[in-house]
Protein backbone atom coordinates (compact mmCIF):
# COMPACT_ATOMS: atom_id res chain seq x y z
CA UNK A 1 0.00 0.00 0.00
CA UNK A 2 1.21 3.71 -0.84
CA UNK A 3 2.35 6.31 1.41
CA UNK A 4 -0.18 9.59 0.26
CA UNK A 5 0.21 13.21 1.01
CA UNK A 6 -3.35 15.13 1.00
CA UNK A 7 -2.91 18.94 1.56
CA UNK A 8 -5.70 20.17 2.31
CA UNK A 9 -6.99 16.79 3.37
CA UNK A 10 -9.75 18.26 5.95
CA UNK A 11 -11.91 20.10 3.36
CA UNK A 12 -14.34 18.75 1.22
CA UNK A 13 -12.74 17.25 -1.56
CA UNK A 14 -9.51 16.01 0.24
CA UNK A 15 -11.40 14.61 3.46
CA UNK A 16 -13.70 12.60 0.90
CA UNK A 17 -10.27 11.18 -0.61
CA UNK A 18 -8.97 10.53 2.84
CA UNK A 19 -11.47 8.58 3.65
CA UNK A 20 -11.69 6.44 0.09
CA UNK A 21 -7.86 6.27 0.20
CA UNK A 22 -8.15 4.97 3.94
CA UNK A 23 -10.63 2.06 2.69
CA UNK A 24 -7.55 0.55 0.13
CA UNK A 25 -5.52 0.34 2.49
CA UNK A 26 -3.41 3.44 2.12
CA UNK A 27 -0.94 5.37 4.53
CA UNK A 28 -2.28 9.25 4.49
CA UNK A 29 -0.52 12.29 5.91
CA UNK A 30 -2.76 15.23 5.99
CA UNK A 31 -1.50 19.15 6.60
CA UNK A 32 -4.26 21.43 6.81
CA UNK A 33 -4.63 24.88 8.32
CA UNK A 34 -8.11 24.34 9.23
CA UNK A 35 -8.79 27.59 7.92
CA UNK A 36 -11.91 26.25 5.58
CA UNK A 37 -11.48 22.22 6.36
CA UNK A 38 -12.59 20.79 9.69
CA UNK A 39 -10.93 18.51 12.31
CA UNK A 40 -13.76 16.25 12.77
CA UNK A 41 -13.95 15.81 8.76
CA UNK A 42 -9.90 13.98 8.85
CA UNK A 43 -11.01 10.01 9.28
CA UNK A 44 -10.66 8.72 12.75
CA UNK A 45 -7.65 5.86 11.74
CA UNK A 46 -4.36 4.71 12.61
CA UNK A 47 -3.43 5.19 9.02
CA UNK A 48 -4.06 8.96 9.33
CA UNK A 49 -1.31 11.23 10.11
CA UNK A 50 -2.46 14.74 10.72
CA UNK A 51 -0.39 17.88 10.65
CA UNK A 52 -2.02 21.38 11.45
CA UNK A 53 -0.09 23.18 9.27
CA UNK A 54 -0.55 25.45 6.69
CA UNK A 55 1.56 25.07 3.21
CA UNK A 56 3.11 28.54 3.23
CA UNK A 57 5.35 27.29 5.89
CA UNK A 58 7.79 25.93 2.79
CA UNK A 59 10.69 24.79 5.53
CA UNK A 60 7.88 22.23 6.97
CA UNK A 61 6.52 21.32 3.64
CA UNK A 62 9.93 20.24 2.25
CA UNK A 63 11.02 18.57 6.05
CA UNK A 64 7.96 16.65 5.67
CA UNK A 65 8.52 15.70 1.74
CA UNK A 66 11.69 14.66 2.27
CA UNK A 67 10.86 12.56 5.45
CA UNK A 68 8.45 10.64 3.77
CA UNK A 69 9.70 10.05 0.01
CA UNK A 70 5.32 10.18 -0.66
CA UNK A 71 4.27 8.08 -3.63
CA UNK A 72 1.23 9.62 -4.60
CA UNK A 73 1.21 13.58 -3.50
CA UNK A 74 -2.27 15.18 -4.06
CA UNK A 75 -2.44 19.45 -3.55
CA UNK A 76 -5.61 20.50 -3.01
CA UNK A 77 -5.01 22.98 0.12
CA UNK A 78 -6.38 26.25 -1.15
CA UNK A 79 -7.50 29.83 -0.62
CA UNK A 80 -11.14 28.10 -2.45
CA UNK A 81 -13.26 30.71 -2.34
CA UNK A 82 -13.34 33.13 -5.56
CA UNK A 83 -14.76 36.18 -3.17
CA UNK A 84 -12.46 35.84 -0.57
CA UNK A 85 -9.19 35.89 -3.48
CA UNK A 86 -10.58 39.06 -4.20
CA UNK A 87 -10.22 40.39 -0.96
CA UNK A 88 -7.26 38.43 -0.21
CA UNK A 89 -5.18 38.59 -3.48
CA UNK A 90 -1.99 38.30 -2.21
CA UNK A 91 -2.09 36.00 0.76
CA UNK A 92 -4.37 34.17 -2.53
CA UNK A 93 -1.17 34.24 -4.12
CA UNK A 94 1.06 32.93 -1.71
CA UNK A 95 -1.56 29.64 -0.40
CA UNK A 96 -2.48 28.63 -4.24
CA UNK A 97 0.68 29.62 -6.20
CA UNK A 98 3.90 29.90 -4.41
CA UNK A 99 3.58 27.46 -1.61
CA UNK A 100 2.78 24.69 -4.16
CA UNK A 101 5.74 26.03 -5.78
CA UNK A 102 8.05 25.57 -3.14
CA UNK A 103 6.37 22.34 -2.94
CA UNK A 104 7.56 21.26 -6.49
CA UNK A 105 10.82 22.55 -5.56
CA UNK A 106 11.26 20.42 -2.88
CA UNK A 107 10.70 17.90 -4.98
CA UNK A 108 12.91 18.86 -7.53
CA UNK A 109 15.84 19.88 -5.61
CA UNK A 110 16.06 17.12 -3.18
CA UNK A 111 15.84 14.46 -6.26
CA UNK A 112 12.63 13.15 -5.15
CA UNK A 113 10.34 10.84 -7.60
CA UNK A 114 7.16 10.84 -6.28
CA UNK A 115 4.36 8.02 -8.84
CA UNK A 116 2.26 11.02 -9.26
CA UNK A 117 1.55 14.50 -7.90
CA UNK A 118 -1.58 15.88 -9.01
CA UNK A 119 -3.02 19.28 -8.54
CA UNK A 120 -6.36 20.66 -8.20
CA UNK A 121 -7.04 23.71 -10.73
CA UNK A 122 -10.65 25.15 -11.46
CA UNK A 123 -12.92 25.52 -14.46
CA UNK A 124 -12.87 29.02 -12.95
CA UNK A 125 -9.21 29.25 -15.14
CA UNK A 126 -11.90 29.59 -18.72
CA UNK A 127 -13.77 32.84 -17.14
CA UNK A 128 -16.15 33.63 -18.98
CA UNK A 129 -15.68 32.74 -22.36
CA UNK A 130 -18.42 31.30 -24.20
CA UNK A 131 -16.79 28.34 -26.23
CA UNK A 132 -19.07 25.35 -25.12
CA UNK A 133 -18.52 22.59 -23.60
CA UNK A 134 -15.12 23.81 -22.05
CA UNK A 135 -12.55 21.87 -23.02
CA UNK A 136 -9.20 21.42 -22.03
CA UNK A 137 -7.78 23.00 -25.24
CA UNK A 138 -10.95 25.91 -24.78
CA UNK A 139 -9.38 29.50 -24.21
CA UNK A 140 -8.97 30.50 -20.76
CA UNK A 141 -9.25 33.76 -19.78
CA UNK A 142 -8.58 34.02 -15.63
CA UNK A 143 -10.45 37.14 -14.63
CA UNK A 144 -9.82 36.77 -10.76
CA UNK A 145 -6.81 36.66 -8.62
CA UNK A 146 -8.27 32.70 -7.81
CA UNK A 147 -8.28 32.01 -11.46
CA UNK A 148 -4.82 33.66 -12.07
CA UNK A 149 -3.16 31.36 -9.25
CA UNK A 150 -4.65 28.30 -9.96
CA UNK A 151 -3.51 28.86 -13.74
CA UNK A 152 -0.30 29.96 -13.35
CA UNK A 153 0.58 26.91 -11.11
CA UNK A 154 -1.18 24.34 -13.39
CA UNK A 155 1.31 25.86 -16.29
CA UNK A 156 3.81 25.21 -13.59
CA UNK A 157 2.84 21.15 -13.05
CA UNK A 158 2.89 21.08 -16.90
CA UNK A 159 6.12 22.32 -17.32
CA UNK A 160 8.16 20.75 -14.57
CA UNK A 161 6.46 17.21 -16.04
CA UNK A 162 8.03 18.60 -19.25
CA UNK A 163 11.38 20.25 -18.67
CA UNK A 164 12.46 17.76 -15.29
CA UNK A 165 10.35 15.01 -16.52
CA UNK A 166 8.51 14.70 -13.23
CA UNK A 167 4.71 13.10 -12.73
CA UNK A 168 2.83 16.10 -12.08
CA UNK A 169 -0.72 16.31 -13.55
CA UNK A 170 -3.36 18.53 -12.73
CA UNK A 171 -7.19 18.66 -13.04
CA UNK A 172 -9.92 21.58 -12.89
CA UNK A 173 -13.13 20.99 -10.92
CA UNK A 174 -16.67 22.09 -12.44
CA UNK A 175 -19.23 21.97 -9.51
CA UNK A 176 -18.91 19.60 -7.30
CA UNK A 177 -21.07 18.60 -4.17
CA UNK A 178 -21.93 15.95 -1.70
CA UNK A 179 -21.37 15.62 1.97
CA UNK A 180 -19.08 17.59 4.32
CA UNK A 181 -19.32 20.49 1.61
CA UNK A 182 -19.18 23.43 4.19
CA UNK A 183 -22.71 26.04 3.74
CA UNK A 184 -21.06 28.62 5.52
CA UNK A 185 -20.03 31.54 3.00
CA UNK A 186 -22.50 32.45 0.46
CA UNK A 187 -19.81 31.79 -1.89
CA UNK A 188 -19.86 28.04 -0.82
CA UNK A 189 -21.09 25.51 -3.55
CA UNK A 190 -24.93 26.30 -4.23
CA UNK A 191 -26.09 22.45 -3.48
CA UNK A 192 -24.41 23.07 0.10
CA UNK A 193 -26.18 26.21 0.86
CA UNK A 194 -29.46 24.40 -0.74
CA UNK A 195 -29.04 21.62 1.42
CA UNK A 196 -28.32 23.58 4.85
CA UNK A 197 -31.96 25.82 3.66
CA UNK A 198 -33.45 22.77 3.32
CA UNK A 199 -32.72 20.89 6.61
CA UNK A 200 -33.24 24.36 8.49
CA UNK A 201 -36.60 25.23 6.82
CA UNK A 202 -34.49 28.81 6.25
CA UNK A 203 -35.61 30.71 3.02
CA UNK A 204 -32.62 30.07 0.17
CA UNK A 205 -31.59 33.02 -2.47
CA UNK A 206 -32.04 32.53 -6.31
CA UNK A 207 -29.64 35.11 -7.72
CA UNK A 208 -30.90 35.65 -11.04
CA UNK A 209 -34.00 33.44 -12.80
CA UNK A 210 -32.76 30.10 -11.83
CA UNK A 211 -32.06 29.18 -15.82
CA UNK A 212 -28.13 29.48 -15.32
CA UNK A 213 -26.63 25.96 -15.62
CA UNK A 214 -23.57 24.27 -14.19
CA UNK A 215 -22.32 21.40 -15.02
CA UNK A 216 -22.58 19.69 -11.32
CA UNK A 217 -20.46 16.48 -10.43
CA UNK A 218 -21.20 14.47 -7.67
CA UNK A 219 -18.13 13.67 -5.22
CA UNK A 220 -17.75 10.08 -5.71
CA UNK A 221 -17.36 10.64 -9.52
CA UNK A 222 -14.59 13.30 -8.96
CA UNK A 223 -12.94 10.30 -6.29
CA UNK A 224 -13.19 7.76 -9.31
CA UNK A 225 -11.37 10.69 -11.77
CA UNK A 226 -8.46 11.53 -9.57
CA UNK A 227 -7.80 7.85 -8.93
CA UNK A 228 -7.86 6.81 -12.20
CA UNK A 229 -5.34 9.99 -12.75
CA UNK A 230 -3.34 9.16 -10.13
CA UNK A 231 -2.93 5.31 -9.56
CA UNK A 232 -4.61 4.42 -12.65
CA UNK A 233 -2.64 5.84 -15.76
CA UNK A 234 0.61 7.01 -16.59
CA UNK A 235 -0.59 10.71 -17.82
CA UNK A 236 1.82 13.36 -16.74
CA UNK A 237 2.18 17.10 -17.97
CA UNK A 238 -0.98 17.31 -18.88
CA UNK A 239 -4.54 18.76 -17.71
CA UNK A 240 -8.23 17.22 -17.04
CA UNK A 241 -11.50 18.37 -16.69
CA UNK A 242 -12.98 16.90 -14.26
CA UNK A 243 -17.43 16.69 -14.65
CA UNK A 244 -19.52 15.12 -16.12
CA UNK A 245 -20.62 16.71 -19.20
CA UNK A 246 -24.50 17.22 -18.59
CA UNK A 247 -25.94 20.49 -17.59
CA UNK A 248 -28.41 21.32 -15.13
CA UNK A 249 -30.01 24.46 -14.09
CA UNK A 250 -30.51 25.89 -10.55
CA UNK A 251 -34.23 25.72 -11.68
CA UNK A 252 -34.20 22.04 -12.11
CA UNK A 253 -32.03 21.66 -9.26
CA UNK A 254 -34.25 23.12 -6.89
CA UNK A 255 -37.38 21.02 -8.31
CA UNK A 256 -36.11 17.74 -7.91
CA UNK A 257 -34.18 18.00 -4.41
CA UNK A 258 -37.91 19.16 -2.89
CA UNK A 259 -39.27 15.94 -5.16
CA UNK A 260 -36.23 13.86 -2.88
CA UNK A 261 -36.59 15.99 0.46
CA UNK A 262 -40.44 15.87 -0.18
CA UNK A 263 -40.57 19.48 1.62
CA UNK A 264 -40.83 23.03 0.02
CA UNK A 265 -38.28 25.09 -0.52
CA UNK A 266 -38.61 28.22 1.00
CA UNK A 267 -37.19 30.04 -2.29
CA UNK A 268 -36.52 34.09 -3.07
CA UNK A 269 -35.84 35.66 -6.04
CA UNK A 270 -33.02 37.94 -6.11
CA UNK A 271 -30.82 39.71 -8.63
CA UNK A 272 -28.30 37.92 -10.48
CA UNK A 273 -24.75 38.16 -9.02
CA UNK A 274 -22.30 40.57 -11.02
CA UNK A 275 -20.15 38.12 -13.31
CA UNK A 276 -22.38 35.08 -12.60
CA UNK A 277 -21.96 32.91 -15.55
CA UNK A 278 -25.20 31.57 -17.86
CA UNK A 279 -23.78 28.38 -18.76
CA UNK A 280 -21.27 26.07 -17.88
CA UNK A 281 -20.65 22.50 -19.00
CA UNK A 282 -17.66 21.04 -19.45
CA UNK A 283 -16.03 18.44 -21.97
CA UNK A 284 -14.88 15.43 -20.25
CA UNK A 285 -13.81 13.24 -23.63
CA UNK A 286 -10.07 13.71 -22.91
CA UNK A 287 -11.03 11.38 -18.95
CA UNK A 288 -12.73 9.63 -20.67
CA UNK A 289 -10.62 8.56 -23.25
CA UNK A 290 -8.71 7.30 -19.60
CA UNK A 291 -11.50 5.09 -19.41
CA UNK A 292 -13.86 7.73 -16.67
CA UNK A 293 -17.33 7.43 -16.76
CA UNK A 294 -19.41 9.44 -14.69
CA UNK A 295 -21.63 7.30 -12.94
CA UNK A 296 -24.32 9.75 -11.12
CA UNK A 297 -26.78 11.40 -12.01
CA UNK A 298 -27.82 14.80 -10.05
CA UNK A 299 -30.83 12.81 -8.88
CA UNK A 300 -29.26 10.20 -7.74
CA UNK A 301 -26.22 12.55 -6.11
CA UNK A 302 -29.23 14.91 -4.47
CA UNK A 303 -30.34 11.81 -3.04
CA UNK A 304 -27.33 10.67 -1.67
CA UNK A 305 -26.33 14.00 -0.15
CA UNK A 306 -29.54 13.79 1.14
CA UNK A 307 -29.37 10.81 2.93
CA UNK A 308 -26.42 11.22 4.00
CA UNK A 309 -27.64 14.50 6.48
C1 LIG B 1 -17.91 28.00 -9.25
C2 LIG B 1 -16.92 27.88 -8.12
C3 LIG B 1 -16.02 29.08 -8.10
C4 LIG B 1 -15.38 29.29 -9.45
C5 LIG B 1 -16.47 29.39 -10.53
C6 LIG B 1 -15.86 29.45 -11.91
C7 LIG B 1 -17.91 26.59 -6.32
C8 LIG B 1 -18.53 26.66 -4.97
N1 LIG B 1 -17.60 27.79 -6.84
O1 LIG B 1 -18.76 29.11 -9.00
O2 LIG B 1 -15.02 28.88 -7.12
O3 LIG B 1 -14.51 28.22 -9.72
O4 LIG B 1 -17.28 28.21 -10.49
O5 LIG B 1 -16.86 29.60 -12.88
O6 LIG B 1 -17.68 25.54 -6.89
N2 LIG B 1 -26.43 30.71 -6.34
C9 LIG B 1 -27.70 31.02 -5.90
N3 LIG B 1 -27.93 31.04 -4.55
C10 LIG B 1 -26.95 30.80 -3.64
C11 LIG B 1 -25.65 30.48 -4.10
C12 LIG B 1 -25.43 30.45 -5.46
O7 LIG B 1 -28.60 31.29 -6.70
O8 LIG B 1 -27.22 30.84 -2.43
C13 LIG B 1 -26.20 30.64 -7.79
C14 LIG B 1 -24.99 31.43 -8.24
O9 LIG B 1 -25.32 32.78 -8.47
C15 LIG B 1 -24.62 30.68 -9.51
C16 LIG B 1 -25.00 29.22 -9.20
O10 LIG B 1 -25.92 29.29 -8.12
O11 LIG B 1 -25.35 31.13 -10.60
C17 LIG B 1 -23.82 28.37 -8.79
O12 LIG B 1 -23.13 29.05 -7.77
P1 LIG B 1 -21.84 28.44 -7.03
O13 LIG B 1 -21.32 29.51 -6.15
O14 LIG B 1 -22.16 27.13 -6.42
O15 LIG B 1 -20.84 28.10 -8.21
P2 LIG B 1 -20.27 29.00 -9.41
O16 LIG B 1 -20.43 28.17 -10.64
O17 LIG B 1 -20.82 30.36 -9.43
Amino acid sequence: MSKVLITGGAGFIGSNLAERLIGEGHQITIVDDLSMGLKENIPDSKQVTFYEHSIIDHGFMEKLLVDNDFEYIFLLAAVASVADSIERPLYTHEVNQEANIYILEAIRTNGLKPKKVLFSSSAAVYGNEQELPKREISKVSPITPYAIDEFATERYLVTYANLYKLNFVTVRFFNVYGPRQNPKSPYSGVISILTEALQKGTEFKIFGDGEQSRDFVYISDVLDALELLTFGSNVKGDVFNIATGHETSLNQIVRTYQKIAQTDINVSMQDARTGDIKVSVASVDKLKELGYMPKISVSEGLTRYWQYI
